[in-house]
């Protein structure tokens, strides 16, 4: 079982937004969706639900190859990797009884990408963790996205994460931590959702996003670094570009040794700190690694490297 002190002395990971908005890449009807992030492209665009959930019949994405995203990771000097279970969207990159939207049951890719993941950090012997989002823009009769982010959480709903949470703290091995998001639960409901992610897994950590003080970890805000002391062991989630997380085409990726040393120079901020650092990529539709994040994750290791780290 890890303990508090190893899950920080972990210090730097990756974070993975994929999902069917990595297919529309920030476009929609061939036009840029520039306000908001593009991972949430459903409720900017917006899309019509139907429109949006017949992405899943696009969701092939044969590039993706969890063993390089591990190689990859560790040569960034990373140590864990945390990638979207479920995005607000409400798809799902696991194999889940409670829905076929999910890549394994309702996409021409029929793989849980969530184990397949799971399974090559094992291997490669990195931490390995989810996002789930508490909210839920697909759930009948739970929020829809016309509502936003932060939204009362309903019983049906809270049923339906309580069954997911389940599944994924049984089925994919040790989940090191789960990534809690959005979402504006009761404190019953916070309870609830920790209450069961630790009567499967007491070792995991869970992000302070759960709400109502059941984290075991601080999430700053995205992109934040926190300006006072902190009590709670605490993460810092990062973006190479603030304006998104999910993949987006148009993005200007530009000055690769300028972004290199930003995210340095926020790495050992955040660790000399005491934090931990995540920083995302947002893969392609295709599931490839963009070329320019790669980089810059190549860069940061290289500097680890050099400075007697990794
Ligand atoms: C936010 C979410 O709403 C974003 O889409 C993203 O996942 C970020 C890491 O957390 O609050």
């Amino acid at each position: 079982a890890q303990t508090i002190k190893a899950w920080q002395d972990r210090k730097f990971g990756m974070f993975i937004h994929f999902g069917l908005y990595s297919i529309a890449g920030g476009m929609w009807h061939g036009k840029r969706v520039d306000n908001g992030y593009s991972e949430q492209i459903l409720a900017n665009a917006p899309i019509p639900a139907q429109a949006y959930e017949a992405l899943a019949q696009q969701f092939d994405p044969e590039q993706f190859d969890p063993d390089a995203i591990v190689a990859l990771a560790k040569a960034a000097g990373m140590k864990f990797i945390v990638i979207t279970a479920k995005h607000h969207d409400g798809f799902n990159l696991f194999q889940t009884a409670q829905t076929s939207y999910n890549s394994a049951d309702g996409t021409p890719y029929h793989r849980d990408v969530v184990k397949e993941l799971a399974e090559a950090c094992a291997r490669g012997g990195l931490k390995f963790g989810v996002y789930y989002s508490t909210i839920d823009w697909h759930h009948p009769g739970g929020n829809t996205y016309i509502e936003g982010n932060s939204n009362p959480i309903t019983p049906g709903q809270e049923a339906f994460n309580v069954a997911q949470l389940k599944e994924l703290l049984s089925h994919y091995g040790p989940i090191a931590e789960i990534w809690f998001d959005m979402g504006k639960p009761t404190p019953a409901q916070s309870a609830h959702f920790a209450r069961t992610v630790h009567a499967l897994q007491p070792q995991t950590m869970i992000s302070g996003r759960v709400w109502n003080h059941y984290g075991d970890f601080a999430v700053m805000g995205d992109n934040a670094e926190p300006d006072v002391g902190m009590e709670l062991p605490w993460q810092s989630p990062a973006s190479m570009f603030p304006e998104t997380w999910g993949y987006r085409s148009w993005q200007e990726r530009k000055d690769l040794p300028g972004k290199i040393r930003e995210n340095i120079t926020r790495l050992v901020r955040v660790v000399s700190q005491g934090g931990n650092y995540i920083l995302n990529i947002g893969p392609e539709g295709d599931g490839s690694v963009v070329p320019y994040e790669a980089q810059v994750l190549r860069g940061i290791g290289e500097w680890l490297k050099r400075n007697g780290e990794a």
